[in-house]
């Protein structure tokens, strides 16, 4: 029955589970033809649907760029995703839960593009200088996918998990600061949840900037000035479930809380 499936199909049943708060199995149990290109495309139609309900693009995401997040994921292939307006979170609210399937936040240094970067062969010194601040920020991923199983096509067609994300107010000047040395300590319901580096993220989160620009070249696409580049959680994601509080403390980037 695989030959019932197409990227129309596909990309209908990740917006159904989105918009109606419920899991569904990996797509490619259904659909084993389901590769990566295509699974781009389905990510693509899924972004064309949100832009024609009116939803603007803010900039774009990188997944499982540090091994934290690969091995707690399965998948140890970087991915890109998009970001809309839909999806800005407002800074000191509760994280409003009801919109949300099984809710994750994890930490992630943003870089805020100042100029166009297009691929191919971007390196990450060409990538960190069309960026115009440096910001904390805090994703909260929601996969469409029951308790997060899914492969690597799964997770494309499916955004990237996307779903949310909050900005941190402190700005700095990629000139001021070493992204790959920036640290960032999580905190979970008041207790420890891991520490990292910028470094997490392919050794730098230049380089997933770097990564994300050759990429997206591959399907005729650049990142635009303006737009918000999460370069990827630094670290493991945590639940959030009412009286959920996640504080991510950055070395010179401030500190962002999430409250549920
Ligand atoms: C996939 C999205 C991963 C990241 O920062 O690594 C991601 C997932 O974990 O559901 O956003
Ligand atoms: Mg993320």
């Amino acid at each position: 029955m695989t030959g019932d499936w197409n990227v129309d199909r596909a990309a209908t049943a990740l917006l159904d589970c989105e918009h109606e708060v419920r899991d569904r199995g990996p797509l490619t149990e259904q659909w084993p033809g389901l590769d990566v290109p295509t699974a781009y495309a389905v990510q693509t139609e899924t972004l064309r649907r949100r832009l024609s309900g009116g939803q603007r693009i803010t900039g774009i995401k990188l997944g499982l760029t540090s091994r934290a997040k690969q091995r707690a994921m399965g998948v140890d292939t970087p991915l890109t995703g998009w970001l809309t307006d839909a999806m800005a979170l407002a800074a000191g609210e509760p994280v409003p839960l009801p919109r949300f399937i099984h809710p994750r936040a994890e930490p992630e240094i943003v870089l805020v593009m100042g100029e166009r970067l297009a691929g191919p062969g971007v390196t990450p010194e060409d990538a960190l200088a069309a960026v115009a601040e440096v910001r904390a920020g805090l994703e909260v991923i929601d996969s469409r996918f029951r308790r997060f199983r899914f492969t690597l096509p799964d997770v494309i067609a499916d955004n990237a998990s996307s779903a949310g994300y909050v900005l941190g107010s402190v700005v700095r000047d990629p000139g001021d600061l070493d992204v790959s040395a920036e640290t960032c300590v999580l905190e979970a319901d008041g207790g420890p949840a891991g520490s990292a580096t910028g470094a997490a993220v392919l050794g730098s989160p230049a380089a997933a900037l770097a990564l994300a620009a050759n990429d997206l070249c591959t399907r005729g696409q650049a990142i635009e000035p303006g737009w918000l580049v999460f370069t990827g959680g630094l670290l493991d994601a945590v639940p959030l479930a009412p009286g959920s509080r996640v504080r991510a403390r950055f070395g010179s980037l401030g500190e962002l809380t999430l409250t549920a």
